[in-house]
């Protein structure tokens, strides 16, 4: 049986880093594929130079043409520009749509049964645009961010009750940005939700609302401090748990931007739920009841990723 074929689209900080864990973990043979001449061709061959070490079995290809990507199972995509110190996702909305295009457009003419995962930013907004160009069916475009939202408040979350991260569950609603609704009473260490583990004396109400903030402000916190990009290895770790569900059919329940067509009374639009995915892809969006505060957060995360979809509309009018 051949193996799987990954495309990366994009060979930056994440697309390197996917381009090694999906070497690690045996996913399949690898292109990494930039603009930038020489780029992926030398981040493919340094890390298909450690496979000897590693011990795994993997072709690593640095392309700057589309057609390196035919046939491709699996397409991430990575390529555009990530946020500076100051910056908000959203000020990188004019140029990720146009790199949407150009991406759209490649993974169509040369790739149109993969599984696509988009983790440009702004993320909700530039899934949909890749979406609209790629023209490829709903269930096979989908977008990272729910997953690396809920590691980080499981990471905090853990730290907190100082147990094994293993043990935390969490999750995440909404866009990816500040009006991210991390779901309290949803989450929790070995099945007791956290408000439960309040009224234990684990934690206080005050200290969850502060991780709950951390969560909302996890991204901007990194970018604080790195100065020059934006976070890259839990990213990309992310997009690779989304590649493994669909390659290895797992039917993992997973938060992601999947597109919305009535369900949360919501329609046309990419944001995060809970979706089952698997070799169909995006198979079924889980839809759970929300109290009326949640419900209110889920809202205005939804009006803030129309509001910059209506403005990829406003760049480029044939998406309209
Ligand atoms: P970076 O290291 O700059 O890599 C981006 C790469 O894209 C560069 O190598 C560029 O040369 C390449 N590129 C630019 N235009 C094109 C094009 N038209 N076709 C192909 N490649 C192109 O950034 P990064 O890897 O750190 O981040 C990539 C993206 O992910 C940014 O938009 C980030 O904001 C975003 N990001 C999203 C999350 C989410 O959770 C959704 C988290 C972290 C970063």
């Amino acid at each position: 049986m051949a193996r799987n074929k990954i495309a990366l689209i994009g060979g930056g900080n994440i697309g390197g880093t996917l381009a090694h864990l999906a070497g690690l973990k045996e996913l399949g043979d690898v292109v990494l594929f930039d603009i930038v001449e020489g780029l992926p061709q030398g981040k493919s061959l340094d890390i298909a130079q450690s496979a000897p070490i590693e011990g795994f079995d993997a072709d690593l290809k640095g392309a700057n043409d589309y057609a390196d990507i035919a046939g491709a199972d699996v397409v991430i995509v990575t390529a555009g520009v990530p946020r500076k110190p100051g910056m908000s996702r959203d000020d990188l909305l004019g140029i990720n749509c146009k790199v949407m295009k150009a991406v759209g457009e490649g993974i169509a003419a040369h790739a149109p049964d993969a599984m696509v995962i988009c983790i440009t930013n702004p993320l909700d907004a530039m899934v949909w645009a890749l979406r609209q160009y790629s023209g490829l069916p709903h269930n096979k475009v989908v977008g990272m961010a729910g997953v690396l939202d809920s590691a980080r408040f499981r990471l905090f979350l853990a730290q907190e009750f100082g147990v094994s991260v293993e043990d935390v569950t969490a999750f995440v609603l909404g866009g990816h940005g500040d009006t991210m609704v991390p779901l309290i009473r949803y989450s929790t260490v070995a099945g007791i939700p956290v408000p439960d583990l309040i009224k234990m004396g684990w934690s206080s109400q005050e200290k969850i609302d502060a991780i709950v903030q951390r969560t909302r402000d996890g991204g901007a916190e990194i970018v604080g401090l790195l100065k020059t990009g934006s976070a890259f290895y839990a990213p990309a770790t992310a997009g690779i748990e989304m590649a493994e569900a669909y390659l290895k059919d797992k039917k993992r329940v997973l938060p992601m931007a999947a597109h919305l067509s009535g369900q949360y009374g919501v329609n046309d639009l990419y944001v995060g739920v809970p979706v089952v995915i698997g070799a169909g892809g995006a198979e079924r969006i889980v839809e759970i009841s929300l109290n009326d505060d949640e419900m209110a957060g889920f809202t205005k995360s939804c009006d803030a990723v129309r509001g910059l979809i209506d403005a990829c509309k406003n760049i480029d009018p044939s998406l309209a």
